[in-house]
C-alpha cells in the first residue's frame, strides 16, 4: 500500500466516524442533507467498517433490525431526532399502519436488500465460531425480510417483487421510473403545476436544496410526484393488499431485482453454514426468479428494462440497471459480450469517469443530476463484483482502478460527473467513503 493510499483511507475512516451517530448507526453525510439512517446505506456502510472495526460493522449491520415492520419489512429510512429532513416523519405517519413497529419511526417503503451482502461479507472475516453465532443472530431476520417481499409484493410468484416507489430502488430520478411516474401516476396538482409552469414558485419550498443545489438533484415536479405518491402510500396505511390493488405505479425493477437473488444465493450460504434448509418460499423463489429475470431482457434495445406491472409492458429507457444481473451472477455468454461492449461505448456508458447511471446518449442525461447521469461509488462497486462473478477479472480491476480514482482526485462526495469527474451532491458521503476502503482492500 502507498503512502498515498493510506492517507486516502485514513481520511475515509474519519468520514465515518465523523458520520456516526454513536448510537450504532451512520448518517449518509453530516452536511444537514441526510441526517436519518438509510437502509441500503448502513449496509453498504458495513462493509467498509468491517475493515478496520468489526464490532462497528456488526452494529451497523444490526441497527436497521430494531425497526423491522411486524410484517418483516425493513423501512428505507429510520428517523433519529433530527428535525428539518424534506420527507420527514410528519410526512409518513408510520404509525398509522398497523403493522409499524413500536417507539421509532420510520418510512413505509422499502430500499434494496443489501443486507444479506453486510451480514456474509462481515462472516468471511470472522472465524468459523465466531461467524455461526453472527450468522445465527442474523438469519431469521433476514429470512422474515426475504419473505414479506415475496409474501406481500409478488403476486405473480416470479420471484420478482413489485415496487411502488422510485425510492425504493434507491434510485430516485432513474429516467425509467420518471418515465412511467409521468405517463401515469401523476397526481392532479402537480399535473396542474406542471402545465402551468409552476415549478420555480414549488422550488422555493423545496427544503432540500440548502446543502446541494437544485440542478444536482432530482427536478421539483419528479420531487413533488414522489410526496405525492408517498402520500397516497400513506393514506392506506401502506397496506399491501390495498396497494397492489390500486396504486398506479407498480414496477418490477431490475436493480432491486438482482440485488434479491444475489441476496438469497447469500442466505443460502448462510442457512447451509447453519445446517438449516431454507423455507420452502425462499427456496421456489429461488429457482422461478432467473427464469423471469430473462423476461427482462429486450431483444430490440438490448438491454434488461423494468416491466411497467400496470400495462405489462417493458420500459424501454435505458439506465444503469442494464448490468446489475451480472451483480445476481446469471448472465448468459452471449448477454455478457452485449454488455461488456455497451460498458466500454463511448457513446452510452463509456465515459471518460464511469460508470453513468443514464447513458450519455440518453434524452435524460445530465452530468450532475442525481440519478440521471453522475456517476456512483455503490453502482460501481455493484458491477465490479458482478464482473468478478462473470469471470470477466481484468474489466472487473479495470473499473477498481477508475473508482478509487475519482475519488482519489476529487475526493469522497455523493457523486460525480461522469464527464470530468468533477464532484457532485452531498460531501463527506459515508458509502463513498466504506466502499473505497473496500474497493482498495479487494
Ligand atoms: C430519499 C441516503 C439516500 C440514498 C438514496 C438516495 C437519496 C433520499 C433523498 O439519499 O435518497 O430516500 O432524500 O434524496 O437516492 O439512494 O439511500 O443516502
Amino acid at each position: 500500500m502507498t503512502l498515498h493510499n493510506a492517507q486516502h483511507q485514513l481520511t475515509a475512516i474519519d468520514i465515518l466516524q465523523a458520520n456516526d451517530t454513536g448510537e450504532g448507526w451512520t448518517r449518509p453525510t453530516s452536511n444537514g442533507l441526510y441526517p436519518h439512517q438509510w437502509l441500503w446505506d448502513s449496509f453498504f456502510i458495513a462493509i467498509g467498517q468491517r475493515h478496520y472495526n468489526i464490532e462497528r460493522a456488526m452494529d451497523e449491520v444490526r441497527s436497521p433490525f430494531r425497526a423491522q415492520w411486524k410484517n418483516g419489512m425493513l423501512p428505507h429510512i429510520i428517523f433519529g431526532p433530527a428535525k428539518g429532513y424534506h420527507a420527514g416523519p410528519e410526512l409518513w405517519h408510520c404509525e398509522r399502519s398497523p403493522q409499524a413497529p413500536e417507539g421509532i419511526r420510520t418510512s413505509g417503503i422499502t430500499q434494496p436488500p443489501m443486507a444479506a451482502e453486510a451480514v456474509v461479507q462481515i462472516g468471511r472475516k470472522l472465524s468459523r465460531k465466531d461467524r455461526r453465532t453472527w450468522y445465527s443472530e442474523m438469519y431469521p431476520k433476514l429470512v422474515r425480510y426475504h419473505q414479506w417481499l415475496y409474501h406481500e409484493r409478488n403476486p405473480r410468484g416470479d420471484g420478482l417483487p413489485v415496487i411502488v416507489l422510485s425510492w425504493e430502488t434507491g434510485m430516485d430520478n432513474s429516467p425509467p421510473w420518471m418515465e412511467i411516474m409521468h405517463k401515469q401516476a401523476l397526481s392532479l396538482k402537480t399535473k396542474l403545476a406542471k402545465r402551468t409552469n409552476m415549478e420555480s414558485v414549488l422550488e422555493r419550498f423545496r427544503k432540500d436544496i440548502a446543502a446541494v443545489p437544485a440542478s444536482e438533484r432530482i427536478s421539483t415536479i419528479d420531487l413533488y410526484s414522489v410526496y405525492d405518491l408517498i402520500k397516497r402510500l400513506r393514506s392506506v396505511r401502506y397496506d399491501s393488499t390495498t396497494i397492489l390493488a390500486n396504486h398506479p405505479l407498480q414496477i418490477v425493477d431490475v436493480t432491486f431485482s438482482c440485488i434479491l437473488i444475489r441476496a438469497n444465493v447469500l442466505l443460502k450460504e448462510i442457512a447451509d453454514e447453519l445446517g438449516q434448509e431454507l423455507p420452502r418460499d425462499i427456496r421456489h423463489a429461488m429457482r422461478v426468479a432467473p427464469h423471469a429475470l430473462e423476461t427482462l431482457w429486450d431483444d430490440e434495445a438490448q438491454e434488461y428494462c423494468n416491466r411497467d406491472e400496470i400495462t405489462g409492458r417493458l420500459v424501454r429507457v435505458p439506465s444503469i440497471s442494464t448490468f446489475m444481473p451480472l451483480y445476481a451472477g446469471i448472465v448468459p455468454k452471449d448477454r455478457l459480450d452485449i454488455l461488456l461492449a455497451k460498458l466500454g461505448d463511448t457513446k452510452t456508458y463509456g465515459a471518460k469517469y464511469p460508470v453513468p447511471s443514464t447513458p450519455l446518449n440518453s434524452p435524460y442525461f445530465s452530468p450532475n443530476r442525481y440519478w440521471q447521469g453522475p456517476t456512483w461509488i455503490n453502482m460501481n462497486w455493484l458491477i465490479i463484483q458482478g464482473l468478478e462473478r462473470n469471470g470477466r477479472g481484468d474489466e472487473a480491476q479495470s473499473l477498481r482502478e477508475k473508482t478509487i480514482d475519482i475519488v482519489k482526485k476529487n475526493g469522497f462526495h455523493e457523486y460525480y460527473s461522469p464527464l470530468d469527474g468533477a464532484k457532485a451532491g452531498a460531501n463527506n458521503f459515508s458509502w463513498t467513503a466504506a466502499l473505497y476502503l473496500d474497493l482498495v482492500q479487494q
